[in-house]
């Protein structure tokens, strides 16, 4: 190679380093079943065309992080570009009885429950690579929970961005004013992640965190 040529891709390199500032990392964290892969699918849905994952009524369906990277959302004429992670749920005990109760054969539910159990560590471990953090929750289920909890306390200690999810509202039982309540100390949205109410809402607050 050149010395021109070497000078060249050396300047280039470091010119990105230096000035392309990297697209804010988001993780999609919460307990199992919450609805995180839905939400990630809506947002890659109405921005980008694609989907995420798979998404399942059994908990533990996503046991592998997964990241979109430069996805751009364009909201009350600001626009923001952010790398989407979607996260296996959390959970502090994973029990392979859980999926045998849902009709797998004791093979594939100790498969199960050991994935699951790698997802949550490595879902863990992508906390520490983040901008901010998108919490969802299940807007019928108690919010105060170790997991919950502990998510919260994380990104309060590293002063990172923080925006509560509060998902499942188009049930007759959600009760976003419970999650409110619990965590009056963070900005809350309440969505159906499934149905899109109040995703324009979504976006904005998203805008507004991350942005
Ligand atoms: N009624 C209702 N159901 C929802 C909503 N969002 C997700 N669900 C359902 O909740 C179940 C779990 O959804 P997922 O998106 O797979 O949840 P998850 O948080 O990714 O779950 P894990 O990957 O197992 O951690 C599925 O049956 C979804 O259809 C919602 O807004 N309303
Ligand atoms: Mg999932």
């Amino acid at each position: 190679m050149g010395v021109i040529t070497s000078f060249k891709r050396n300047f280039s390199d470091l010119f990105k380093k230096l000035f392309n500032k990297q697209n804010a990392r988001i993780g999609i964290y919460g307990p199992p079943n919450a609805g995180k892969t839905t939400l990630a699918n809506r947002i890659l849905r109405d921005w980008t065309g694609d989907a995420m994952g798979s998404v399942s009524n059994v908990a533990h369906e996503t046991r592998r992080a997964r990241r979109r990277e430069g996805v751009t959302i364009n909201t009350n004429g600001s626009s923001i570009t952010l790398d989407i992670i979607d996260t296996p749920g959390l959970a502090t005990k994973i029990d392979f009885h859980e999926f045998m109760e849902q009709g797998m054969d004791e093979a594939e539910s100790k498969r199960r429950a050991k994935e699951a159990t790698e997802g949550v560590i490595e879902a863990v471990k992508w906390l520490e690579n983040l901008d901010g953090v998108i919490l969802v929750m299940d807007a019928t289920e108690d919010p105060f929970t170790q997991v919950n909890v502990t998510v919260i306390g994380n990104m309060e200690a590293r002063d990172l961005p923080l925006l509560i999810v509060a998902n499942k509202v188009d049930l007759p039982e959600a009760s976003p004013s419970t999650i409110r309540d619990a965590f009056p100390q963070h900005p809350m949205v309440s969505i159906s992640a499934l149905e899109g109410k109040n995703i324009e809402t979504f976006y904005e607050e998203l805008a507004k965190r991350f942005g």
